[in-house]
């Protein structure tokens, strides 16, 4: 049988209760032949499969974003390297990835989001490799970035044997604390008069990356030394309009540096310790149209703002329950501990004793752009630290590793470096037991040219510039900096 017919016979086929739909996708210059299949599981969880005509043997899940309802484009690395790509829409369809309204009156479809949509895909998808193959994946991994680095930890303490190898990329895992976060943040920037236009943003920054751009040896527009940027270093506070009412671009009233104090500060919400979010470290980049603009201030219109619209649907659909409720006059966010309760045994992957998984051989990387104005990197450092704590360090050590990506918004985006090829590193480590180290992340430009590189450091290490002083050739090479 050619590839050709292998894609035509799946398709009409039932496989482990999956209706496939299937067809030969012609290459492109970028994406090379591959087999298409579309498998939907009554009712309504919808995944997509990408099966390469030269196979590696290997399965590749791609995880969702936000409250998802759309299955996410396959993934290129993956499918360009021989990987059986697979996505779902997590259960649901239709509306954004800002809308939760699929889970007000649909039980299946919020668990479906929180927590089954993976393994049961994966039901079908492994016998559907079998039929298409002949024989079943050699390793399965998984990739996700924020709800997806969520559905990436959830799996870890989940479904520990689902997986041989996973990476969470700023991963939203404890949902409900970042949540609660969110929508302190967004009531204190929705304060009357506290309009926090692009020009206080660029205040804001300009005046962080001043005070701790040249702390990581260069001045390159990006804070790599994060640790080192410390409050008392920035010092925010000077920034105070005379008399703490608004008086312009150049200053910051009381109200808008009641913002900053809630985007720094741990947010904690009462009823269970791990309800809590740890706040920001300032990055002096928060003016990137990727930042705060797009996450946090809407530039001056908070109901624009992403932070703002997860923390209304959320309230909306699974806290009040009333899809009317506004979520800047709904009062306290935990006010309700049940409800709290039901979307933490949902959605939450706060798990640290994540030993079942790796006592199956299973390998984490986690990775976290260092400004991501949408989660903090501070509550995926607090993770792994908490995970330190409970396997013991050398353990952890032996299956985990976290890195921080400086400059680097959200998933991706910034002025940082933010291209890594973790799969391949994961795989390695997986299959030849071969630690990652010597990692570079790339800036790459729209047509794929690179345009400077970073050593990718094992957090707590940052890239330290240990290049020749004023030589902007040497600047954009990954061997000009040391991890330190
Ligand atoms: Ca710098």
């Amino acid at each position: 049988m050619t590839a050709q017919q292998a894609c035509d016979a799946l398709n009409g086929k039932v496989i482990a209760g999956a209706t496939l739909v299937a067809a030969t996708v012609a290459a492109t210059s970028a994406v090379p032949t591959y087999c298409k299949v579309s498998g939907n599981i009554a009712p309504s969880l919808n995944f997509e499969m990408r099966l390469p005509q030269t196979w590696n043997g290997k399965l590749h899940y791609g995880g969702g974003g936000g409250y998802n309802g759309s299955i996410p484009a396959l993934n290129l690395a993956a499918l360009t390297s021989g990987y059986a790509d697979v996505s779902s829409d997590s259960g649901h369809q239709g509306g954004n990835a800002f809308n939760a309204d699929f889970a007000l009156n649909d039980a299946n479809a919020a668990q479906l989001f929180g927590s089954l949509s993976t393994p049961t895909v994966m039901s079908s998808a492994l016998e559907l490799i079998k039929t298409a193959y002949g024989a079943p994946p050699s390793r399965s991994y998984f990739e996700g970035c924020s709800n997806g680095g969520r559905e990436a930890l959830i799996n870890v303490q989940r479904y520990p044997n689902l997986f041989d190898g996973v990476i969470a990329r700023a991963p939203a895992y404890n949902w409900v604390g970042l949540l609660g976060q969110f929508n302190r943040t967004a009531l204190a920037v929705s304060e009357t008069g506290t309009s926090f236009t692009l020009p206080k943003t660029q205040l804001l920054a300009k005046t962080v990356r001043d005070a701790c751009d040249g702390l990581d040896g260069i001045v390159d527009g990006v804070v790599s030394n994060k640790d080192a940027c410390t409050p008392d270093v920035v010092n925010v506070a000077k920034l105070r309009c005379a008399g703490g009412a608004d008086l312009g671009d150049t200053c910051l009233s009381d109200a808008q540096l009641a913002v900053v104090t809630s985007w720094t500060s741990d947010s904690v919400l009462t009823g269970n310790s791990t309800f809590r979010n740890a706040g920001w470290t300032l990055s002096g980049n928060e003016d990137d149209a990727g930042a705060w603009p797009a996450w946090v201030t809407g530039n001056g219109t908070v109901t624009k703002a992403y932070q703002y619209l997860f923390q209304d649907t959320t309230i909306k659909n699974y806290l009040a329950r009333n899809p009317t409720a506004n979520s800047l006059t709904y009062g306290a966010f935990d006010q309700n501990p049940n409800a709290l309760y039901a979307l933490s045994a949902l959605n939450d992957a706060t798990q640290t004793d994540i030993r079942p998984f790796k006592n199956s051989g299973g390998k984490l990387l986690l990775w976290h752009g260092g400004n991501d104005s949408a989660l903090s990197n501070n509550a995926t450092i607090e993770y792994y630290k908490n995970v330190k704590t409970v396997v013991g360090a050398a353990n952890a050590d032996a299956f985990m590793r976290l890195y921080i990506a400086p400059g680097v918004n959200h998933c991706s985006g910034g002025p940082g470096a933010d291209s890594t090829a973790l799969l391949a590193a994961l795989d390695s480590w997986v299959e030849r037991g071969t630690a990652p180290s010597g990692l570079v992340a790339e800036k790459k430009d729209a047509a794929g040219a690179t345009l400077f590189s970073r050593p990718l450091c094992e957090y707590p290490k940052y890239p330290r510039y240990t290049g020749p002083a004023n030589d902007a050739n040497a600047a954009k090479l990954a061997a000009s900096y040391t991890c330190s």
